[in-house]
């Protein structure tokens, strides 16, 4: 069948697609024959999905064993390269299953059951993944929460997810801090430490009985343990993310469909074969480390590059030294960091031999034009498909990229195509499909293997969020345009969900740190165009007292932000607002906002129905004060 046809069948019987792919896996027992259904249809009962009913396996035993079992116990697992030259080394995949199986029994050892949540608070080190992989050694469920958040945010989601253990390093002192000033606030019995040996141990704030050091601790644990043989359906781990409204969510992803299709999507997307190079400059703090840097690359038996360091320390050329060195194959980044590097000069790139480069990647964002051009023409040497690929933390995998064979077109900036066995549908305000090309909303018609199954302790706010908005579809969040070509491009959230660098932030999370802040009468927060970040937050801050319009308050009110949430939440502007703008049943006009912000005050539209008009002219004059 050519290529064009078989993703197309794909995508006509998703099912049989996913089955025949989860037989590339090890499974302890078989799925049944009726292995997979769901349900969209609010009318019809809850919203689930279920896929490979009735197998049994275990994730870590499929990303490590199964490759030592094949004789690749000696072949690179991970090649660190720390912030520092020179600082690199090499681990195998016996030396990971190794570790994994060490961290795994002292978590038993700790009396963590199948099931229980354990948090994880560590920078881009490749005992990030270790300690995932132990816990899905172990069938502990891993909530992984972003080095960047503040103390505050990492006591919130431990709260959230109940966990008693948190695994988390000294490697930045701040790390360690922050993790037990925000200990000291919530339920914790253990704190496994990893020690950085830049940072003395007396500099560690410590309490005895409770902390202990990974190095000490781990390494006497015997270094095999058994996989637990997890249900295709138990939970895998939650990850923390934003939305449009309230308290981040928790979505769960469960054990055999996101396995399956983390290893396909890095399979077909990346082309990816055991023994390749590759080098994703993705944090596992968020969703894209969890499946192109923990899970999906072992899958797959290759050799990933674990880059802890600035990819402009000690200059521009970093990445591309890295890629030199190593002769990666493969290469996952971010926009965001594209158009920085880009500004910096061809000359970075150019030094250092790149021939060894196949496929190129991006997420995260929209890649513009410009950015993607540079990418493919510069970095790639105008020989290298990029695969821009759209997802999200909910869909677990890839839904929509390109191929990289060559029957697929490449067109700068263009999410392109479905991914195989995914049925993305064009969907108008009415929810109605739309056929040809035309603008809409992205959506998706029928389950697939790594969906989120649940939002953690809260199926009716994963009901209402995703499925509510149009009964029968699982709703993205993003609009999308189809080419004459049938290809999507995706333009951007259409919810109050802005995206910073690739990182993504709720408008109503910064303004409920905004508001915390007793001298904060009220807070409206957008998002505008920024060349490096993608989109940069720009808040409008009521005072209670409107005589503090100076940058000291302005400061205050960031550290405030930075310290609620983190640095990456910051507002890049506050603009002060004597009133917002409302409409008269009250609601904020963020439209209006927006115009404000961007320049474009001719351009507001129709305010006739602000319940008070003037409320513009004089956030126009305190522009810029
Ligand atoms: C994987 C990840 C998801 C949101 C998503 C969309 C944006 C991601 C994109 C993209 C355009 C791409 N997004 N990839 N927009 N082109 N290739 O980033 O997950 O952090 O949950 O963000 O990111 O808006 O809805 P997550």
């Amino acid at each position: 069948m050519d290529p064009v046809n078989r993703l197309q069948a794909s995508i006509d019987n998703p099912t049989a697609f996913w089955a025949k792919m989860a037989s590339n896996y090890y499974w302890q027992t078989k799925w049944v024959d009726n292995h997979t259904s769901y349900n969209f249809n609010l009318q019809k009962g809850p919203v689930f999905a279920e896929f490979f009913r009735g197998g049994r396996t275990n994730i870590s035993f499929n990303c490590l064993d199964r490759w030592v079992m094949a004789g690749r116990g000696n072949q690179p697992c991970f090649l660190f390269e720390g912030n520092d030259i020179g600082h690199a080394y090499v681990m195998t995949y016996q030396n990971v299953l190794d570790e994994v199986c060490r961290v795994a029994n002292w978590l038993r050892g700790q009396g963590v059951v199948k099931g229980e949540a354990v948090t994880i608070y560590m920078p881009m080190v490749c005992e990030l993944p270790i300690a995932m992989l132990a816990c899905a050694r172990i069938g502990a469920v891993h909530s992984v929460v972003f080095g960047g958040f503040s103390s505050d945010s990492l006591a919130q989601r431990i709260l959230d997810c109940q966990g008693k253990v948190v695994i988390t390093a000294s490697a930045t002192s701040t790390l360690l801090t922050l993790a037990v000033s925000a200990l000291w606030a919530v339920q914790v019995q253990r704190v496994l430490c990893l020690e950085d040996s830049s940072v003395p141990r007396e500099a560690c704030p410590w309490q005895p009985g409770r902390d202990v050091w990974w190095r000490e601790e781990v390494a006497q644990r015997p270094s095999y343990c058994a996989p637990e043989w997890m249900d295709s359906e138990d939970r895998l781990f939650l990850l923390y993310t934003s939305g449009s409204t309230g308290k981040p969510k928790g979505v769960v992803h469960t054990t055999g469909g996101y396995m399956v299709a983390a290893g396909v999507t890095c399979r077909y997307t990346f082309d990816m074969q055991p023994g390749d190079i590759y080098f994703s400059t993705a944090d596992c703090g968020w969703i894209t480390g969890h499946t192109y840097l923990a899970y999906g690359p072992l899958l797959n038996g290759v050799t990933s590059v674990v880059f802890a360091g600035v990819p402009t320390y000690p200059d521009a050329s970093r990445v591309w030294s890295i890629i030199e060195k190593h002769k990666v194959r493969i290469f996952y980044t971010a926009p965001t960091l594209l158009r920085s590097l880009l500004q910096m000069g061809d000359h970075h790139v150019k030094k250092h031999d790149r021939s060894s480069l196949r496929i190129l990647g991006s997420v995260g964002e929209p890649i513009n034009e410009h950015a993607w051009t540079w990418f493919h023409d510069v970095c790639g040497e105008g020989r290298c498909p990029i695969v821009d690929t759209w997802w999200q933390t909910e869909t677990g995998a890839h839904m929509l990229t390109p191929q990289p064979g060559s029957w697929c077109k490449l067109k700068p900036g263009c999410a392109s195509v479905p991914f195989f066995g995914v049925q993305t549908v064009m969907l108008d305000a009415n929810g109605n499909e739309q056929d040809g090309p035309g603008e809409g909303i992205l959506a998706i018609k029928s389950a697939w293997p790594s969906m989120a199954r649940t939002l953690h302790g809260d199926h009716d706010r994963f009901q209402a969020t995703y499925f509510a908005p149009f009964n029968g579809y699982y709703f993205t969040g993003d609009g999308c345009r189809r080419d004459e070509d049938g290809f999507i491009w995706i333009t951007g959230r259409v919810d109050d969900v802005i995206n910073v660098s690739g990182h993504r932030i709720g408008t109503a999370e910064v303004e409920g740190a905004l508001t915390e802040h007793a001298g904060c009468a009220e807070a409206a927060v957008i998002g505008i165009d920024h060349p490096v970040k993608g989109q940069a937050i720009y808040a409008y801050v009521t005072l209670v007292d409107s005589t503090r319009h100076d940058d000291k308050m302005r400061k205050e009110l960031m550290d405030h932000v930075r310290r609620a949430i983190g640095p990456f939440a910051v507002p890049e502007v506050v603009h002060w607002a004597p009133a917002l703008p409302k409409t008269r049943s009250g609601k904020i006009m963020r439209r209006v906002l927006r115009k404000i912000a961007s320049g474009e005050e001719k351009e507001l539209g129709d305010i006739s129905t602000l319940a008070e008009p003037s409320v513009v002219d004089t956030l126009l004059k305190l522009r810029g004060v």
